[in-house]
C-alpha cells in the first residue's frame, strides 16, 4: 500500500549547489511519488535507473511554485519547490498541467504533516541567497505568507488528525498552573512584573504574577530562575526590582501596541494624556503623550524612548537623568523639558485583576459572598444582571446574579469544576461561584471595554487594519484553546466576546448554552435562537462540534471587518436557513483584503471537515500578523 505509485514522471532536477559557487546543473530524472516519499530514479532510453535521491513524505514542510528567474530557457518555465525538513529541492515540469498535477499531489499527501510551514520563498535560492528576501541562510524562515495552508486542510476528504493538546498551545503564551517538584529548588517567586529575555533567540518570558522556582541567587544580582515548564533562565534582580516599581503605577501599561496606546490616548483626548509602555517590538520602554498643540486640532501622540546611559540612568531628552522610571516621569509631570507638553493626566490601563496565583481554582471556587461588594449594574444577559464589583475589597470582579429560572443551576455548578480549569490569557476567566444562597453569583474576570460588538460599533472607525486582525487572532487563539481542550463554544459571536482595558479581546460565556433553560433560547425554532452564526448541520440537526464553533468564528471576523455589521442585514432567520443552504454565503466586507476573505470563507465550508481547524487558523493569522509587522 505505501509502495504504491501515486504520480510518475520525467521531471527536471537542479542540482542542489552544495557550496556557494559550484555549477548549477539540470538532470531529467524520473520522479515517483508514492504515500511514504518523493523518489528520483535514473532514466535511460526509456528504462528506470538507480535511485538517486528520496524524502520523506512525513519531513515535507512545503509545496509551491517558484517565480521564474529573469532569464529562463522554454525547457524550465515550470519550476516548483519541496521544502522538507533539512533541504530544499527544485523541480522543472514540462508545462502548467504537469505542474498543476504535480502540486495537486503533493499537497493531497502532506496535508496532515504536524510542521507544514505558513511563510516560504518565492525565488531561487542561489549563489548563497534568495533572490525574495536576499537572506543567506538556506533555512532562513520564509518571507512571504504560503496562502495554500490555510486552505490545504480543507482541499481533501479523510480524517483529521486531532489537533495539538493544550499543552503545545500553553508555550510561550502563558505559564501552566501545575507545580512539578524540584529537589534542586531554592525557593519560589512571584514575578511582579512581565520581562523578556530580549538577548539571542531564546524566548523565555517572566509573565506578572506567575510563579517561578528560584534555582540560584547570585552575588552580582544576576538570579537563575525556571518556569513552571521548566525552562530555565537568567534574570536580572535588579531588573525585576526596577519593574516591580514601575508596575504599580497606574501611567505604566505593560506590553501594549503602539496603535493600541495611539487609540488608548486619542480615546482620552485630553491635552498632556500620557502612559508609559513596553514595547515587546523594541525591547524597551516608550512614553507616549497626547497633544493638540502645536500642529492639529484633532491632536498627536508623540512617542518618546526611555534612553539608559551606560552608569544606568534613564532619560527622553538628554539633558535630565534620573536613577529610575518614575523618578523621570515624576520630574517630567511637572517639566516638559523638551517634550511637547508636560505629562497630565495619567491614562490607565489597569483593572486591579485578581493574580492568577491566588488561590482559585484549584477546588477552591465558593466565594465568600460577604467578601463582594457590588458596586454598578454592567447590563443584562440571558441569565440576568450583570454587575462590576469589588472582591476582597481589591479585585474588580463581574458578577452575574442568576435570574431565577433562567439557569439550570445544579447542571452548572457539575460542570464549572472543569470550566474553572480553563485559566488561558484569551479566555475571560471563571473565578468562582456563591452558590450557597440566591441568587446564584458567577464571579468572573473584569472586563473594561465592554462587549466586543458594541466596542466595534462605537470604536471600530477608530480601528486600523491591524488591529482588526489583532481582534480576530485574540478570539482565535482562544479557539485553538478550546479545541485542543475538546470544548465547544456553541455560541460563539462579536456579543460574547469582551474588550479589555487594554484592548485585548477575550472569549466570554463558553459553553454556557447549555445551562440556558429558556425554549425561545435552546430551540433552533425559538426566536432567540441565533440563525445567523450557525453552521448549517446546526440549524438541520443541532450538530454542534468545533467545526461549527469554526463557522461562527467566520461570522465574526465578518462583524470584526463590518465594524459590527448584522450579517445577512436584510434576511430573515427561514431566508437565511435557505439562502446558506443553496450556497450563498456573506460578501466581502470593503475593508477585507483576499486572503482574509478567503479565510472567513474557507470557515463556512458546507462540509464541518473541511473547515480549517482553530489551530491552523491561528498559525496562519501568526504569519499574517508577521508580515504587517515588516
Ligand atoms: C456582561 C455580560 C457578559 C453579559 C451581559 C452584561 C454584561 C459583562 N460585561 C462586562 C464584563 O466584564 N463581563 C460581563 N452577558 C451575559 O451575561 C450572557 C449570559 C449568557 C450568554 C451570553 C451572555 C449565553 C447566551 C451565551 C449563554 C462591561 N464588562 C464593562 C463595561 C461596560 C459593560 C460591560 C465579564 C459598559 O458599561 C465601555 C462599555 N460600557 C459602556 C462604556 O463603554
Amino acid at each position: 500500500m505505501e509502495k504504491k505509485t501515486v504520480l510518475e514522471e520525467l521531471l527536471l532536477k537542479k542540482s542542489q549547489q552544495k557550496k556557494k559557487i559550484s555549477p548549477i546543473n539540470y538532470k531529467k530524472r524520473l520522479f515517483v511519488l508514492t504515500k511514504a516519499n518523493l523518489s528520483y530514479y535514473e532514466y535511460n532510453k526509456g528504462k528506470k535507473g538507480s535511485k538517486r535521491g528520496s524524502i520523506e513524505i512525513e519531513k515535507i514542510r512545503c509545496v509551491e511554485t517558484v517565480n521564474l528567474e529573469e532569464t529562463t530557457p522554454p525547457a524550465r518555465q515550470y519550476p516548483f519547490q519541496v521544502v522538507y525538513k533539512g533541504g530544499l529541492l527544485y523541480v522543472y515540469a514540462a508545462n502548467e498541467e504537469s505542474r498543476e498535477r504535480w502540486l495537486a499531489a503533493l499537497h493531497k499527501e502532506i496535508k496532515d504533516n504536524s510542521d507544514l510551514l505558513n511563510k516560504y520563498h518565492k525565488g531561487f535560492f542561489i549563489n548563497g541567497k534568495f533572490l525574495c528576501c536576499n537572506q543567506t541562510c538556506k533555512a532562513a524562515p520564509g518571507c512571504t505568507i504560503w496562502e495554500k495552508y490555510v486552505t490545504l486542510c480543507c482541499t481533501t476528504e479523510s480524517v483529521k488528525p486531532l489537533p495539538p493538546g493544550p499543552e503545545k498551545l500553553w508555550k510561550h503564551r502563558s505559564l501552566p498552573q501545575v507545580l512539578s517538584p524540584d529537589k534542586s529548588v531554592l525557593n519560589m517567586a512571584v514575578a511582579q512584573c512581565n520581562w523578556e529575555e530580549t538577548e539571542g533567540n531564546s524566548a523565555f518570558r517572566l509573565v506578572r504574577s506567575n510563579k517561578y522556582y528560584v534555582l540560584q541567587e547570585e552575588d552580582s544580582g544576576w538570579w537563575q530562575v525556571r518556569d513552571l515548564e521548566g525552562e530555565n533562565s537568567g534574570v536580572s534582580e535588579q531588573t525585576l526590582a526596577e519593574e516591580q516599581s514601575i508596575a504599580k503605577h497606574d501611567w505604566y501599561a505593560g506590553y501594549v501596541s503602539r496603535v493600541q496606546c495611539e487609540q488608548l490616548l486619542h480615546q482620552k483626548g485630553k491635552e498632556g494624556a500620557f502612559m508609559v509602555w513596553k514595547s515587546s517590538q523594541a525591547g524597551m520602554y516608550i512614553v507616549s503623550v497626547f497633544s493638540k498643540l502645536p500642529e492639529s486640532r484633532k491632536g498627536t501622540v508623540k512617542h518618546y524612548h526611555v534612553h539608559k546611559t551606560p552608569q544606568n540612568k534613564y532619560y527622553l531628552t538628554e539633558n535630565y537623568c534620573f536613577g529610575s522610571i518614575p523618578k523621570l516621569i515624576h520630574y517630567h509631570q511637572l517639566n516638559s523639558a523638551g517634550m511637547v507638553t508636560r505629562l497630565r493626566h495619567a491614562v490607565s490601563t489597569q483593572v486591579n485583576k485578581v493574580p492568577t496565583t491566588a488561590s482559585l481554582g484549584n477546588g477552591i471556587w465558593e466565594l465568600k459572598r460577604e467578601e463582594i461588594v457590588l458596586m454598578r449594574e454592567l447590563g443584562s444577559g440571558q441569565f440576568g444582571v450583570v454587575h462590576l464589583g469589588k472582591w476582597k475589597g481589591k479585585y474588580d470582579v463581574a458578577i452575574k446574579m442568576i435570574k431565577e429560572g433562567a439557569m439550570s443551576e445544579d447542571k452548572f455548578i457539575e460542570e464549572a469544576q472543569t470550566m474553572m480549569k480553563f485559566n488561558y490569557p484569551k479566555l475571560v476567566r471563571l473565578y468562582g461561584v456563591c452558590s450557597k444562597l440566591y441568587p446564584i453569583y458567577l464571579v468572573t474576570e473584569y472586563m473594561a471595554n465592554g462587549c466586543l460588538l458594541s466596542y466595534l460599533r462605537s470604536h471600530g472607525k477608530e480601528l486600523q487594519p491591524i488591529q482588526l486582525l489583532e481582534i480576530c487572532y485574540d478570539v482565535c487563539d482562544a479557539m485553538a484553546f478550546l479545541e485542543s481542550c475538546q470544548f465547544i463554544h456553541r455560541d460563539l459571536a462579536a456579543r460574547n466576546c469582551l474588550v479589555d482595558s487594554n484592548l485585548t479581546v477575550k472569549v466570554s460565556d463558553f459553553g454556557m448554552t447549555r445551562y440556558v433553560l429558556d425554549d425561545l433560547y435552546v430551540s433552533s425554532l425559538g426566536t432567540k435562537f441565533l440563525v445567523k452564526w450557525s453552521a448549517p448541520e446546526v440549524f438541520h440537526y443541532a450538530k454542534f462540534s468545533s467545526k461549527s464553533d469554526v463557522w461562527s468564528f467566520g461570522i465574526l471576523m465578518w462583524e470584526v471587518f463590518t465594524l459590527g455589521k448584522q450579517p445577512y442585514e436584510l434576511y430573515d432567520d427561514m431566508q437565511v436557513i435557505e439562502k446558506v443552504s443553496q450556497g450563498y454565503r456573506l460578501y466581502r466586507p470593503q475593508l477585507v483584503s483576499d486572503i482574509i476573505y478567503q479565510i472567513m470563507y474557507n470557515c463556512w465550508h458546507e462540509l464541518p471537515e473541511k473547515r480549517p481547524a482553530f489551530y491552523q487558523l491561528l498559525s496562519f493569522f501568526e504569519a499574517l500578523r508577521e508580515d504587517n509587522r515588516a
